[in-house]
């Protein structure tokens, strides 16, 4: 193995040693907690991903970082595997498909979180520059691309993007994304996530980035680093617990090289302690959420308490309590905005609208039959406004959320992810607000519209039809975190 910087606390080399799960993390323990002091001086010293911003000198530091190792990068010759190349199509192939990465599965975060680490590290192993952390785009804060990244001189530029901003687009504001981390569930947080900013991001961009060659634009991996973020965020700043499900845990990969170009191989539990042992990232506000927690202030007690929860995880599951049919398959198009009107019994109404915010959550559930032949478009979704268009404001009480496609029915069959795409949006409190406020009442019918979109003002094929399979109410109960950690102590 060639020199890479890997530091003494790294989990990544520990576990192509070790194996597979947790086996390793004793190691990566007794390394690091040293006391205060040594472990104040490890986090200080990790690599820091930055939000990206103008005005600050270390941001332009990492910019200029980034931009040499993406230049060496595009310099490689494609045979290489840390080539741009071939880190590009590890993700997927323009115009074929997808090739390895997960979209619409569990390991969505997991597998993106691996993706970043290692091509970090080879920016780092290209520029000598062992302290580089990747900067993240945050487009809730700021929804224009940093101006680095238009400069169409610099090998961080790409000429077919669409559009240079999300500023304005309603699946990055706070109206969209604070039900969304206010969801403590693991698996219907990633899923939003998803479906709401990280395909929008995509779909908005446009052009490489809307498509299966996104890796190739030098935004993708800005805008990857932001969707990490979101998931260090929920799990460790806001102290949300991921699934401890050993299937999910155990799930490795080995397609990802190093900073020398060397296969490495990976597992799902070890991508949970990323952001606490082999980066850090630099706080910043998303939604109504702050920073209520300052890694580089931890004590030693609270650092091991944190990893013990982190790999602790909790018994979350995605458990369907109860799940009322809305609409069965449907045809939908650009131009006319479908008003689905559900028959729900009085018990099931009574389930759906007087579910508990604290024990149950309540999501509109849509699956489609395939991915669109386009994803220039987005959704949105209100309850009981007959009149939602377009134009409908998402500051209106009726607004449940927003989705987008990411990837289009893919020209060769192949690539696109095998399962029907289902989007889930957290209707919980918009219920709660319509019901406090006489819009709905009981034994009226609940109506859902759903209002699809162009991107621009008119989609590249007009005739695009969304193949709807089914919409559903479903009631899920929520994971009661253990409040008492004392004795959590890991295995
Ligand atoms: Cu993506």
């Amino acid at each position: 193995m060639g020199k890479d910087w890997a530091g003494p606390e790294d989990p990544g080399r520990r576990i192509f040693i070790q194996g597979l799960g947790w086996v390793s993390l004793g190691l990566v323990s007794t390394t690091l907690l040293g006391g205060c002091e040594s472990i104040r001086e490890a986090i200080r010293n990790r690599p820091v991903r930055r939000r990206l911003r103008t005005g600050s000198t270390a941001v332009d530091n990492d910019i200029a970082i980034y931009r040499d190792a993406v230049a060496a990068m595009k310099a490689l010759p494609n045979a290489d595997p840390r080539s741009w190349f071939a880190q590009a199509a590890i993700h997927g192939t323009a115009g074929v498909g997808f090739n390895l990465c997960h979209h619409g599965t569990n390991h969505f975060f997991s597998w993106h979180r691996a993706y970043l680490l290692y091509f970090e590290r080879i920016c780092q192993s290209l520029t000598g520059e062992s302290k580089f952390g990747l900067p993240y785009w945050n487009w809730n804060q700021n929804p224009g691309l940093h101006p680095a990244f238009l400069d169409n001189t610099s090998p961080l530029f790409e000429g077919s993007r669409v559009n240079n901003s999300v500023a304005g687009q309603s699946n990055f504001t706070n109206v969209t994304l604070n039900p969304i981390f206010d969801d403590g569930n693991f698996f219907t947080f990633s899923s939003q996530i998803e479906g709401t900013p990280h395909n929008r991001g995509h779909t908005h961009i446009g052009g490489t980035m809307g498509g299966f060659g996104s890796a190739n634009d030098p935004v993708f991996w800005t805008h990857h680093c932001m969707v990490d973020y979101c998931w260090a965020k929920w799990n460790i700043e806001l102290e949300n617990d991921n699934t401890n499900d050993s299937g999910w845990l155990n799930t490795s990969w080995d397609h990802f090289v190093d900073g020398s170009g060397n296969p490495v191989s990976v597992t799902a539990a070890i991508t949970t302690l990323m952001p606490l042992l082999s980066y850090r990232y630099e706080c910043s506000t998303v939604g109504k959420f702050g920073c209520p927690l300052d890694l580089t202030a931890i004590t030693a007690a609270e650092f091991r308490k944190l990893e013990a929860r982190i790999k602790k995880g909790a018994e979350v599951r995605y458990e369907i309590r109860e799940r009322v049919s809305i609409s069965d398959a449907k045809t939908l198009t650009i131009e006319r905005p479908v008003a689905l009107e559900s028959q729900v019994s009085t018990e099931n109404f009574a389930a759906i609208v007087d579910a508990d915010a604290s024990r149950e959550r309540v999501f509109l559930s849509i699956r489609f039959a395939e991915l669109p032949e386009t994803n220039d478009l987005f959704l949105r979704a209100f309850i009981n406004l007959p009149g939602a268009n377009r134009q409908t404001s998402v500051d209106s009480d009726h607004y449940a959320g927003a989705f987008s496609f990411f990837g289009t029915r893919a020209p060769t069959g192949r690539g696109q992810h095998s399962h029907a795409p289902t989007f889930l949006i957290n209707v919980t409190e918009t219920l709660k607000t319509l019901k406090r406020t006489g819009r709905i009442r009981s034994g009226d019918p609940l109506t859902i519209q759903l209002v699809p979109s162009p991107e621009g003002e008119a989609l590249s094929k007009p005739d695009t039809r969304l193949m709807l399979q089914g919409l559903d109410f479903v009631v899920s109960p929520v994971t009661i975190r253990q409040r008492d950690r004392q004795s959590d102590d890991g295995p």
